[in-house]
């Protein structure tokens, strides 16, 4: 599926051979995979193949993915952790940079590689990744600053035995007031329960560590082996060497193994899922998996297991980036308070600062692009799309108090971030209560807040555009747990145009292209989706979820049924295909 074209002017302007590096990605059901042999299921795959291989490019590339959707559902790619600098629109999540490809139609993504490192594509529509639409993405650098031999990739994600389909409508229900998630029944490295690694005597391996799962928490080791930790979510790290380390969904790792110069042992590699956060354990599951790592095939002599674990003492702020960049103080702070309640329609939602995020009728970006001066004012993006006008290069710090106790990964679109504190309980303005760490802190693209603990984070807006800010627990995006980030729409109306297959892909599914959040003109938004917020008085506080549960699904569950079917125009589309609303 991949072709490369050189790109002549290019390549003759630099010693570095850009290339225009293309994949046709036809987005097909795969029938019948069955990666942890416990039972066979329908996967979404690319090309009448999962699991899916992973699109490699080099830094100066320009990536074309032409996707057709021959799925009976609509899809979106979003290449996690890619700036999209200039090309907001290429970003991906629906309902936010664009709209949902719908099924039989084509868009094609197309976007300037300016970062190197580990990366991944996957779904950006509804629970749509966790059924198998999610690969890796692994960018080479042509100026490598480390040394070694080969490289390897290994993805670490969790599967279900239901799609996300029945998953999502379990979860978004008035009959489970407590937002339990579903649990997967399985942990898979690479896709598949049986994969196997060789190592060569003495060679250096770059292993490529990327947690794809839209749930589980992992713990990853090798025994017998150190790892140096080179480079994380694509920024390049000073060596840190490390016995395992800890990822939350969508994180990504490099490290550095030097192999063995005996062949007389083999070793394990493990993945241990973190289950604090399910609710059950499944039967069959096994959270610890493990892959052998041959350096002979002749023998099964394996060194004993040193399983790190959950005993491991990885923290991630301890890592530094190669390139110091120190902190620098806020031009503005944004407070984002992270919590779980019963709303109105009866289900448990996940939301920032007591609203839950529900997504506009027309693409953020479409209403940047389409409103004129009108894009500054913060209404037009919707009275519950949680968003934030910043001013062009201000430095915005965002906190980030996590009420809930589980800890959970959240992902900024088109920027790393700086990691500058953490602390316990609530964030309340006392800067002794806060870890800072200010001179060249570590800087990710997600990053984990600890259950009822808080982080401080900071980045420059430097990049025109609509950018989604949203736990990368799939579950609770779906349930509203996001918020936009709209950077200077002034810029971007001046810098750049939204390609008109950009509006034709949402007529395309009867979605407006142009207009504020509720599909009007000017700063009229009726219809706008809003009304689901919390619960007034007593029945927010948990212990009372399953009494609200019933009372209100008595009440206003029908109305909650009609009014998603009247509001969600992507609904609109998956009921023309003949699916029911899926909450
Ligand atoms: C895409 O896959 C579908 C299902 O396998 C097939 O019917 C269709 O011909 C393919 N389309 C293209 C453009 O390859
Ligand atoms: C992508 O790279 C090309 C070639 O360097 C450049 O002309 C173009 O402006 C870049 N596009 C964006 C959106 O930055
Ligand atoms: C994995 O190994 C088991 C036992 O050897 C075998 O039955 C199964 O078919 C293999 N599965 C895959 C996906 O290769
Ligand atoms: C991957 O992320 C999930 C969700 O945050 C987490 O439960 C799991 O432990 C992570 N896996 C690794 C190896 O860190
Ligand atoms: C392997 O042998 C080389 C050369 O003797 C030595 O420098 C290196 O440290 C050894 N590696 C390991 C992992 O023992
Ligand atoms: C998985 O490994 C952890 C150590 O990380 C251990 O505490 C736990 O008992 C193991 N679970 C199973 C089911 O083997
Ligand atoms: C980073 O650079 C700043 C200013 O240039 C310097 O003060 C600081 O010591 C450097 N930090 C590290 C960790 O190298
Ligand atoms: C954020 O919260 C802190 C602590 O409550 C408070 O001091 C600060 O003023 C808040 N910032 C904004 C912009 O509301
Ligand atoms: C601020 O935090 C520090 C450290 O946790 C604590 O000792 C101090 O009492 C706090 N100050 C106030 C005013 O709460
Ligand atoms: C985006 O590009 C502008 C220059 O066009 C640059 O100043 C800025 O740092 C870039 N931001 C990111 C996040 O790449
Ligand atoms: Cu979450």
């Amino acid at each position: 599926m991949r072709i490369t074209g050189l790109l002549a002017g290019l390549a003759s302007l630099s010693l570095i051979q850009a290339a225009r590096v293309v994949y046709d990605m036809n987005i097909t059901y795969v029938d019948n995979v069955n990666p942890d042999n416990l039972k066979a299921r329908q996967a979404v795959g690319i090309n009448g193949k999962w699991p899916i291989p992973a699109v490699e490019v080099t830094l100066g590339d320009v990536l074309v993915m032409n996707v057709h959707n021959s799925l009976n559902e609509p899809t979106a790619l979003h290449a996690h952790g890619q700036f999209q600098n200039g090309t907001n629109w290429m970003d991906g999540p629906a309902m936010v940079t664009q709209c949902a490809i719908p099924p039989n139609h084509d868009l094609q993504y197309e976007f300037n590689i300016t970062q190197t490192g580990t990366f991944w594509i996957h779904s950006h529509y509804m629970g749509q990744y966790m059924d198998g639409l999610r690969f890796p993405m692994i960018i080479h650098n042509p100026a490598e600053p480390y040394k070694y031999d080969e490289e390897l990739t290994v993805t670490l994600s969790d599967w279900y035995h239901d799609s996300s389909y029945v998953n999502l409508n379990k979860f978004m229900s008035v009959y489970n007031p407590t937002g339990a998630e579903p649990v997967p029944e399985s942990g898979l490295i690479n896709d598949n329960a049986n994969v196997t690694f060789n190592f060569t005597p003495g060679k250096v391996y770059r292993i490529h560590i990327i947690n794809i799962s839209g749930f589980a928490t992992f713990f990853y080791s090798i025994d017998g082996h150190q790892m140096e930790i080179i480079e994380v979510d694509g920024i390049y790290t000073k060596p840190q060497l490390v016995d395992s380390v800890y990822m939350t969904a969508a994180q990504r790792f490099s490290v550095l193994v030097t192999a063995k110069n005996t062949t007389d042992t083999n070793y394990y590699m493990h993945a241990d899922m973190d289950t604090v956060m399910f609710d059950f354990l499944p039967p069959d599951l096994n959270p610890n998996i493990t892959a052998p790592i041959y350096y002979s095939t002749n023998h099964q002599n394996f060194s004993p297991s040193r399983d790190v674990g959950s005993g491991s003492t990885f923290d991630d702020m301890t890592l530094v980036p190669l390139y110091n960049a120190s902190s620098v103080e806020p031009d503005r702070q944004v407070n984002l308070t992270i919590d779980f309640q019963v709303t109105t329609d009866g289900f448990n939602r996940g939301m920032f600062n007591e609203l839950p995020y529900l997504s506009p009728k027309v693409p953020s970006t479409n209403t940047m692009f389409s409103m004129g001066d009108d894009a500054m004012n913060v209404d037009v993006y919707g009275p519950q799309s949680q968003t934030f006008v910043f001013k062009h290069l201000d430095m915005i710090e965002l906190v980030l108090n996590n009420l809930d106790g589980n800890a959970h990964p959240f992902h900024l679109h088109g920027h790393v971030f700086q990691m500058v504190g953490r602390g316990s309980g609530v964030y309340t303005g006392n800067k002794s209560s806060v870890t800072w760490l200010m001179d060249n802190p570590p800087q990710r693209d997600t990053i984990r807040v600890d259950g009822e603990g808080f982080s401080i984070i900071r980045f420059r807006a430097d990049n025109p555009g609509v950018w989604i800010f949203h736990c990368h627990i799939d579950w609770h995006l779906e349930s509203g747990l996001a918020a936009l980030f709209v950077t200077a729409p002034d810029v971007a109306q001046k810098r750049m145009t939204l390609p008109q297959a950009f509006k034709d892909i949402c007529e395309a599914g009867g979605t407006p292209s142009v207009g504020n959040a509720a599909g009007k003109t000017g700063l009229d938004l009726s219809g706008a989706p809003s009304g689901i917020t919390l619960i007034p008085d007593g029945f927010t506080a948990k212990g009372k979820g399953a009494m609200a549960a019933c009372c209100i699904s008595a009440i206003i569950g029908m109305a909650a049924i009609v009014w998603y079917s009247l509001n969600d125009p992507q609904r609109a589309i998956r009921e023309r295909m003949g699916r029911p609303p899926s909450r």
